[in-house]
């Protein structure tokens, strides 16, 4: 069993940062402490001035995906082998069943491809269509594999697009079972409306993308989905939130005391709707993802959205496509697989314009890249915090180094970075995924099937107290 002592650092958790040795003995942190004793054959990695933090993890990703025709070109190895690199130590991936498909029988596919993963992993399980074979199929998931949470896409009408009746059917679902359920907020009808109209009238470029998805579009979809969750009284996530009108509704909702959660994508923060009207097809393209990327005016929002506590998590929503995939649409945007890579610079990338910049403190920046996805996701401690226990998912960052990003360097399997040629600061130096140091100063020496599935505990036992006292006539507003 390996031992390494990390020396030296300053340890950032999502509440302190303070200076310490880290202790790791196998997959487990040991000891947390000044001065630590060094054990007999131990490895002493000297953290110098540099910073010891929870390994990142993104809840949103989409390795390998089958999607609009095709497939996204990282896998559960090269995914999460990249996130290595940039610090990111486990994800949170999607099962997304085709309608009428058994979801135990996606689950069991999904779980086959991550078996070559990298680092840790988890699944949401989508939910695309409703009969009691779901209903039941949602209850062994939750209770007998780790489920957690459930996604609903309310876009991509003809495709994998929930209505209301899926929805409320789900929600009560997530409710009796104690589970998180999640939407992608885009109202599908309207967005395939809009993508017919301006086809129609010849608008075939990706520049007719965000014409086809405007904030509204966005806004109104998170909207509804609160509100049903609000009336069947299940919390509520809410991914790639990109719009200001969503971060609204997000934070009125919170002011009324309803559980809603937001996350945030580094890309929505920094890229604004300009990069659609370039004249290169590839670029353009390279950053057709949905929803898409909006005017400037939106990104203070955002920002805001994540000081104020009103978006929890970042994520990168990592669903890569290469040049010749994007081309299947040159001629009808709406045929441009939707979806774009990141898992390899989220952390950076927030580090430099959000902690950097001081809009984030380090401790902040923990927990919108670990702590709170642990958290609202039920892996943590385990996940998301330097403990005594946890697992040895830690990054060690040097905030002064700085890399400047592009395809041509990145350890994704893409041939495009919508960060291209941007210098961040904040760099991580060393990534532990369960005690196995997997990047060094540069080296990826990441081990294909290293990673473990985490199973996630429902949150059944709060919703029983919540009904209980509901019941007896306990809290008044909505409740379980
Ligand atoms: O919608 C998603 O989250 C998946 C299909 C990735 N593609 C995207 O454009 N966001
Ligand atoms: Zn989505
Ligand atoms: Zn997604």
């Amino acid at each position: 069993m390996t031992t390494i002592l990390i020396r030296g650092g300053t340890v950032v958790d999502s509440e302190t940062s303070h200076r310490a040795d880290v202790l790791i003995v196998g997959e487990t942190i040991a000891a947390i402490g000044p001065d630590l004793e060094v054990p007999a054959g131990a490895t002493i990695i000297d953290a110098g001035d540099r910073l010891v933090m929870p390994g990142g993890i993104d809840p949103h990703t989409h390795m390998q995906l089958p999607f609009m025709g095709t497939v996204a070109v990282d896998d559960f190895y090269t995914g999460t082998a990249a996130g290595l690199a940039g610090g990111t130590t486990s994800i949170i991936d999607f099962v997304i069943p085709d309608p009428q498909q058994s979801l135990m029988e996606a689950f069991r596919t999904w779980r086959g491809w991550a078996e070559k993963s990298a680092s840790d992993y988890a699944f949401h399980v989508a939910i695309t269509w409703w009969d009691d074979s779901v209903h039941a199929d949602m209850g062994t998931l939750a209770n007998d594999h780790g489920v957690q949470s459930f996604k609903h896409f309310m876009a991509y009408k003809n495709a994998i697009m929930c209505d209301d009746e899926v929805l409320v059917n789900s929600f009560t679902r997530c409710v009796e079972l104690g589970t998180l359920p999640t939407v992608h907020a885009e109202n599908g009808e309207l967005v395939y409306r809009l993508q017919k109209l301006l086809l129609e009238r010849g608008i075939t470029g990706p520049s007719a993308h965000p014409l086809s998805r405007p904030p509204a579009v966005e806004g109104e979809a998170a909207n509804r989905a609160m509100r049903i969750a609000e009336v069947l009284g299940t919390p509520l996530y809410v991914v790639h939130v990109s719009a200001q009108q969503a971060v609204e509704a997000i934070s009125r909702a919170r002011g009324e005391g309803q559980r809603v959660f937001g996350e945030v994508l580094p890309g929505h923060l920094l890229i604004d709707d300009s990069v659609y009207a370039h004249p290169d097809f590839e670029y353009a393209a390279g950053h057709v993802m949905s929803p898409p990327f909006r005017p400037k005016a939106h990104q203070e929002a955002l920002w805001r959205g994540l000081q104020a506590g009103h978006l929890h998590t970042t994520a990168t929503d990592h669903c890569a496509f290469c040049a010749p995939q994007k081309a299947a649409g040159r001629d009808d945007f709406t045929r441009i697989p939707n979806g774009c890579a990141g898992i390899e610079d989220r952390m950076s990338v927030l580090w430099h314009y959000g902690v950097a910049s001081g809009r984030l403190t380090p401790s902040e920046f923990v927990k919108i890249t670990s702590a709170n996805a642990a958290q609202i996701f039920n892996m943590y401690p385990k996940k998301g915090a330097v403990r005594v226990g946890a697992d040895a998912d830690l990054v060690i960052w040097d905030p002064s180094a700085s890399r400047t990003i592009s395809a041509k360097t990145h350890h994704q399997n893409v041939d495009f970075n919508i960060f291209e040629g941007r210098t961040v600061t904040g760099v991580a130096t060393h990534t532990f995924t369960r005690g196995l140091l997997a990047w060094v100063d540069g080296d990826l020496r990441a081990v294909r099937g290293h990673g473990r599935y985490v199973p996630r505990q429902t949150h059944a036992a709060y919703f029983d107290a919540a009904r209980r006292l509901a019941a007896g006539g306990g809290r008044s507003g909505s409740g379980a």
